[in-house]
């Protein structure tokens, strides 16, 4: 059974995809963007309330990297908050009165699944090519944005193989058309990953700065602030490149060029001692932190429509 404070199975998140998108209709409705190479079914949420007119979007992904367990239980637990405080939190009933937020739950289904049943430690997709005996590669490098570049490899037994082209994961394929399809909505990209407690922002391609610079590292600062503000968790903020290190083929610098501005990249809990292994302990204070800091970038997206 679905629990939102226990790392949930993909099965378990299908099955609550299904039932908290039933259970709410005037809030929240789903759609299938596409398939995985395994053939599971991508579902994105949309969290609004129903309008008439077009609204402005954020668009959320968890789970880009299998293992990355701390994230997929973000993006569940955002969703339950979204429901269960509109309506009492004036600042989410005025941000899903004005917008709607799409969120992914897993980008990376098949790797979610085999970090359940088989390695723990899988970061990659579940792609197979003739030619190589070593499968997946790494979504957060198959983006078209300084392709393989810098930072990825091109070697498919690497953990951050590049890809054989842009998008040629189809999970990148798929989510790359849903904003592209949207792209005059979408005006936030978020990417949730972990760990090591920061808050990245374009670019990680180049070391250049982003046109966009300092008002996304104000924002950022004032995320990271909002975050520290319930238990004290300390936050670093900065472009990707030089606040973790330089890679290409990010959705965020991705997105970025696109056009949506405010792009992204957390990297939540913790710094080292447990890493990806995060205890189920800290998936509520991890995902409330979290949450502050999501609704601090929303407040100022919606803010500045
Ligand atoms: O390397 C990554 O993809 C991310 N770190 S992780 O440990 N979760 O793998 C950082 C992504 C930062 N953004 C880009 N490199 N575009
Ligand atoms: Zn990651
Ligand atoms: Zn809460």
């Amino acid at each position: 059974t679905h629990s939102y404070t226990k790392y949930n199975n993909w099965d378990k998140v299908q099955s609550w995809i299904a039932s908290i998108s039933s259970s709410n209709p005037s809030l929240i409705s789903k759609q299938v963007i596409g398939n995985t190479y395994e053939g599971r079914p991508m579902t994105v949420l949309k969290l609004g309330k129903k309008s008439g007119s077009t609204k402005p979007a954020i668009f959320m992904d968890c789970g880009i990297h299998a293992r990355e367990w701390i994230s997929p239980a973000f993006c569940q637990w955002f969703v339950k908050e979204a429901l269960s405080t509109y309506g009492s939190d004036s600042q989410m009933t005025s941000l899903l009165d004005q917008m709607d937020v799409f969120v992914l739950p897993v980008f990376n289904i098949d790797g979610y699944d085999y970090t359940h049943k088989s390695n723990r430690m899988w970061r990659k997709t579940r792609s197979r090519r003739s030619g190589s005996s070593c499968i997946g590669a790494d979504p957060n490098r198959n983006f078209n944005a300084g392709w393989c570049t810098i930072g990825a490899s091109s070697n498919p037994c690497s953990d951050t193989f590049c890809g054989y082209t842009p998008e040629s994961e189809i999970e990148a394929k798929n989510v790359a058309d849903f904003i592209r399809r949207n792209k005059s909505i979408i005006k936030s990209y978020i990417t949730i990953h972990s760990y090591s407690q920061l808050l990245l922002f374009p670019y990680s391609y180049t070391y250049e700065l982003a046109a966009h610079h300092s008002e996304l590292l104000k924002v950022a600062e004032g995320a990271s602030a909002a975050l520290r503000s319930l238990y004290g968790t300390r936050y670093t903020s900065g472009p990707g490149a030089t606040t973790i290190y330089p890679a290409a083929g990010g959705s965020d610098d991705w997105a970025y060029d696109l056009g949506v501005k405010y792009s992204y990249t957390f990297e939540l809990r913790d710094t080292g001692r447990y890493g990806f292994l995060l205890p189920e302990s800290q998936i509520k204070p991890t995902c409330e932190e979290t949450m502050l800091a999501v609704k601090y970038i929303a407040a100022y997206v919606q803010k500045n429509l």
